[in-house]
């Protein structure tokens, strides 16, 4: 038994729900979690999302994604060409390691602060949900200042993430997905990066860059058909 853990406005939690119903894996979804939950699933990092396969409590969604294919191997998420699927790998950690700072970035810019800050605050414990914007801006929208793309001017930011952008159209070139005929975990987890930086109007500017780029606009919409393909 899969149980999926985390809330949808985490582009991780996305990532590896997109690549469960590529896989067409049978689980379940929980949005809401608790701290005294997080404490005792993943005691180390305190994030997510967790998952539990039959009871065992596995985070990171890496890790989560290798689990994945080892439960269930095929379709595979990487490519059984060992070069490729190293690419892949490489690509999969950029996104999380580094598009997400982007991401970050732009969520707790002044200008998209107040849209965060509602968007999480259902997240903080009804107790302190009075102190949610103090509380939200201190423990998570410091970290983007502490990574460093946070302190970025915006209109730097944003052309640093168009350059990031260019570079994925051509690393796409001609092929469906990144690398291969088939999606990977290069796409799902770009594809988590864009699903949370593209919807609920939180990130316009964010949405905008990727909108400019027919390319990659065109890339989503076939892991989108890739994964509803995959569930029909
Ligand atoms: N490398 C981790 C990153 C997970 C992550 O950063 N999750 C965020 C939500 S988007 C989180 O739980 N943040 C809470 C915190 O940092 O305490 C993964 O791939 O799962």
């Amino acid at each position: 038994m899969i149980e999926i853990i985390g809330p949808t406005v985490s582009p991780f939690v996305v990532k590896i729900l997109a690549a469960a119903d590529y896989k067409r894996l049978a689980y379940t979804h929980t949005e809401q979690v608790s701290v005294r939950e997080l404490k005792k699933y993943n005691p180390d990092t305190g994030k997510v999302p967790i998952v539990l396969f039959d009871g065992e409590a596995v985070y990171d969604s890496t890790v989560i994604l290798r689990r994945f294919d080892q439960a269930q191997p095929t379709p595979a998420l990487l490519s059984e060409d060992a070069n490729i699927a190293a690419q892949q790998r490489m690509l999969e950690d950029w996104s999380d390691e580094s598009l997400y700072w982007h991401l970050m970035a732009f969520r707790w810019h002044p200008k998209n602060e107040h849209r965060t800050i509602a968007q999480n605050s259902q997240f903080v414990p009804a107790p302190v949900r009075l102190f949610a914007k103090p509380l939200l801006r201190r423990l998570v929208g410091n970290l983007a200042k502490a990574q460093g793309l946070g302190r970025l001017p915006y209109a730097m930011l944003i052309a640093e993430l168009g350059h990031r952008l260019d570079d994925l159209v051509l690393l796409l070139g001609k092929q469906p997905f990144f690398y291969a005929d088939r999606p990977s975990v290069a796409d799902f987890a770009i594809y988590g990066q864009f699903a949370t930086g593209c919807t609920g109007g939180v990130t316009p500017d964010f949405a905008e860059q990727v909108s400019q780029r027919t390319t990659l606009v065109d890339w989503r919409r076939r892991v989108e058909e890739a994964i509803v393909q995959e569930e029909s």
